[in-house]
């Protein structure tokens, strides 16, 4: 923070105390057990002081590109639609057997004629019944505070100062599902956290193994 002398600090906080407004923001930098900058990871704020919170409804998209799923790992709020698009020029047909959200998309290209809602909180792993390297990941949390983590950061602005129960999760985490730690937020500015998380390597292949071989 830039400090500018005592008298517009002091402005500063008045006028944020009057707006009750207080809120920082929480930045979380995730690294793997070789020092690489994690991706496709979700962080997100259980509760703050024990206290939940609910997420607002919201409209979002998983697609189809290149027989994946993109963006592989979604996290969404619990009561959003998802959309599926399908941008290859094969059909596609998506499904999902989890608790929290079972679903059937039958061989599709371009738009289904609804979106999908997620109306419980949990993990939904999405595959192709024509694709089977084709897989991918929504987390749907109950809390409007959580972020997709790119390229190793993540970044939850408008948080109350409290203690905040912190979740971390990746499809690859060893030994189990999710990470949580305690962290003390501050009133306003970044809140920052670096974490290591052990990942086990990648199953199986993402992408197409053959160009050019699926005929649906
Ligand atoms: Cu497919």
């Amino acid at each position: 923070m830039l400090y500018k002398g005592r008298g517009t600090c002091a402005v500063a906080l008045v006028a944020l105390l009057a707006a009750g407004a207080e809120a920082g923001s929480l930045v979380v930098t995730l690294k793997d057990q070789d020092g690489v900058a994690v991706s496709d990871a979700v962080v997100y704020v259980a509760s703050i002081d024990g206290q939940a919170s609910a997420p607002a409804p919201q409209q979002v998209t998983v697609d189809q590109v290149d027989e994946a799923f993109v963006p592989h790992v979604r996290a969404v709020g619990v009561g959003a639609s998802i959309s599926f698009p399908n941008s290859d020029h094969i059909r596609h047909h998506v499904y999902s057997f989890a608790p929290a959200k079972t679903f059937e998309l039958p061989l599709y290209t371009g738009l289904p004629a609804a979106p999908i809602r997620f109306d419980q909180a949990g993990l939904v792993t999405l595959g192709c019944n024509i694709h089977d390297h084709m897989l991918g990941y929504i987390l749907v949390v109950n809390t409007p505070w959580y972020a997709e983590v790119a390229s190793g950061t993540a970044r939850i602005d408008n948080l109350p100062a409290g203690e905040l129960a912190v979740r971390i999760w990746h499809p690859r985490l060893s030994g189990e599902t999710e990470l949580e730690l305690t962290v003390q937020a501050a009133a306003s500015g970044d809140t920052t956290v670096q974490q290591q998380l052990t990942l086990l390597p990648e199953r199986k292949a993402r992408r197409a193994p053959r160009r050019g071989s699926s005929r649906y």
